[in-house]
């Protein structure tokens, strides 16, 4: 059975831009993902965390054979090939890939919660979804237009000049 998953990522340390494609690469290039469609890319202000550079962020929505432990474990697998470590929460990150949401799956589980537990609040997270998706909705909490309505997009400002692609897709 095919599912439909949205992934946000996220980079602020090296080559950023390489490090969100290079997310892309790897996925569409993981067994049972297909990657159909990738937002704008956007400069963002840090959210949380210690002082830190800005980053990239991207939102993608893909469709999938996996289970939503599987997805994590190949997204884990391509954060692994770019060397990311865990040293501080909400650190700096050479890639981080989150998994926003999957299918309508609602869980509370730690190790994998469903929807993302603050995408609702984050303007880096609705805005490119928005891109990619302009239908795009959260189990529970509705439209994302709708929760973007409320909140602050200040910190959030697209990179016209930066461009994502889906390898083997036409432009
Ligand atoms: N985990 C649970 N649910 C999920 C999910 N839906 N997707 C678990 C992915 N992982 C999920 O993640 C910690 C654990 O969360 C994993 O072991 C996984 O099993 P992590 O990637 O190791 O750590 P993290 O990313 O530092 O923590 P977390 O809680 O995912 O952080 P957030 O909330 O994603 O925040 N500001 C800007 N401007 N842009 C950003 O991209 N990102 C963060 C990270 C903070 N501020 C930011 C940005
Ligand atoms: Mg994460």
């Amino acid at each position: 059975m095919t599912s439909h998953a949205v992934l946000a990522i996220g980079a602020n340390i090296g080559d950023r831009l390489a490090a969100l494609q290079g997310a892309i690469d790897l996925l569409a290039s993981s067994d049972g993902v297909r990657v159909g469609a990738v937002s704008h890319v956007y400069e963002t202000d840090p959210v949380g965390g210690p002082d830190q550079d800005d980053f990239l962020n991207a939102v993608l929505i893909v469709d999938t054979d996996l289970a939503p432990q599987d997805l994590l474990a190949a997204c884990q697998a391509v954060e692994h090939a770019w060397h990311r470590t865990r040293d501080v929460r909400w650190g700096p990150r050479t890639l981080d890939i989150d998994i926003i949401a999957f299918d309508e799956v609602v869980s509370d589980d730690p190790d994998l919660t469903l929807p993302h537990p603050r995408a609702a609040q984050r303007a880096f997270v609705c805005i490119p979804w928005l891109d990619a998706d302009p239908e795009a909705h959260l189990p529970i909490d509705g439209p994302v237009a709708h929760l973007l309505s409320h909140l602050d997009t200040e910190g959030v400002r697209r990179r016209p000049d930066l461009a994502l692609v889906i390898p083997g897709a036409v432009r």
